[in-house]
């Protein structure tokens, strides 16, 4: 197995600064994006190559990006799709040329993952993020006031109204057809530029607000990895966002899906209710998934790509960026690290 361990770093406004990344002792990478460029334009050399400098000046590398948002007119189908389709390949191949080896992305319909409360307190005085989903459907996105880190802060009231106008006629074969579209224009420039693409599932893999969700389970998955079949068309195996629906097994998936699955984000939750979860922590003694077994089938898998903790709980009163604190992740990082040594049969010097 290669599993390299990386963390992600949303740039120079993360209160998680990169000297700090830098010392948690087995990080390889770090997992980061262009974040002064809007949605559907081309990012810029410098900005790209600032990413990779800072990083290595902290000695970790830039090989993954998170993420190169999908503009939603992509999504939709719309008009001008094709030339936004044009952007998107012009970065796969500047990231390709910087050394970026693998970009997530998602097609999750105008919200990006989803909770209904940020700071849910948990009995040990931390707290994390939940989703409850009768508070959710109790929401309306048009007023909510929930802002959450991935989500495009940049909708209006009116521009998120008009937006969910144009989804009402796009159901799910639609969507389909939009992100084969999609994919088999992508995926061959990602070939050439030696970019593995990694769709991340929909957070939570279900719908909401009468959106199409439809990367959410494993005949899905599989669906998708056949619209073209190469390995530069790709999973990233979020084991929490899939594992909140108890019908997927994340550890089934990694096995059926080894060798397509270039990222995997390994985080757990636990499973409060029906469609409920909250966040606590990564050790399997703490959620419902079992991390010993997800780490096994990495490892039985040969597994051979990139790995991150994924949302903490807010600990020794830390605050921030909801999820993406410093000392939660960085304890998931070490148990998952432990894991991994311990599954490959024990540190050896030549891993050094
Ligand atoms: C949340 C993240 C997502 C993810 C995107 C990938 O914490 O897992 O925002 O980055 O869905 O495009």
């Amino acid at each position: 197995m290669n599993m390299r361990m990386t963390f992600r770093w949303y740039g120079d406004d993360d209160p998680v600064t990169l000297d700090k990344i830098e010392q948690i002792p087995c990080m390889d990478g770090i997992v980061s994006a262009v974040y002064d460029t809007p949605v559907g334009q081309v990012w810029s050399e410098s900005s790209i190559n600032a990413i990779k400098q800072k990083a290595a000046a902290h000695h970790l590398k830039f090989e993954v990006v998170e993420s190169v948002p999908v503009h939603e007119d992509i999504k939709l189908g719309a008009k001008g799709a094709d030339k936004l389709i044009d952007v998107y390949k012009e970065n796969i191949v500047r990231l390709g040329k910087a050394g970026v080896k693998c970009v997530c992305y998602n097609f999750m319909p105008v919200f990006d993952w989803l909770r209904s409360e940020l700071k849910k307190p948990l009995p040990d005085g931390s707290n994390a993020l939940a989703y409850d989903h009768k508070t959710v459907l109790g929401m309306n996105p048009l007023t909510s006031e929930l802002s959450l880190p991935g989500w495009d802060s940049s909708y209006t009231k009116e521009g998120m109204k008009e937006l969910l106008h144009k989804y009402e006629s796009v159901d799910e074969e639609a969507l389909w057809k939009n992100l084969t579209v999609f994919l088999r224009e992508v995926v061959p420039v990602a070939e050439a530029a030696d970019v593995k693409l990694a769709i991340h599932p929909d957070d939570p893999p279900w719908s909401m607000f009468g959106l199409p969700r439809i990367v959410t389970n494993k005949q899905n998955l599989r669906r998708l990895l056949d619209i073209v079949d190469s390995p530069y068309n790709g999973l990233t195996l979020c084991t929490g966002s899939l594992g909140s629906d108890p019908h997927n097994s994340p550890a089934d998936m990694l096995k059926t899906f080894a060798g397509r699955t270039p990222f995997v984000h390994l985080r757990n939750i636990k499973i409060t209710g029906d469609h409920c979860f909250e966040e606590s922590g990564h050790i399997s003694a703490k959620g419902s998934l079992d991390m010993y077994e997800i780490v096994q089938t990495l490892y039985d898998t040969g597994f051979d790509g990139w790995v991150r903790p994924d949302h903490g709980r807010m600990i020794w009163g830390e605050t921030g960026r909801a999820g993406y604190g410093l000392y939660d992740r960085a304890l998931g990082a070490m148990y998952l690290y432990g894991l991994a040594e311990a599954v490959s049969g024990g540190f050896k010097k030549e891993d050094k």
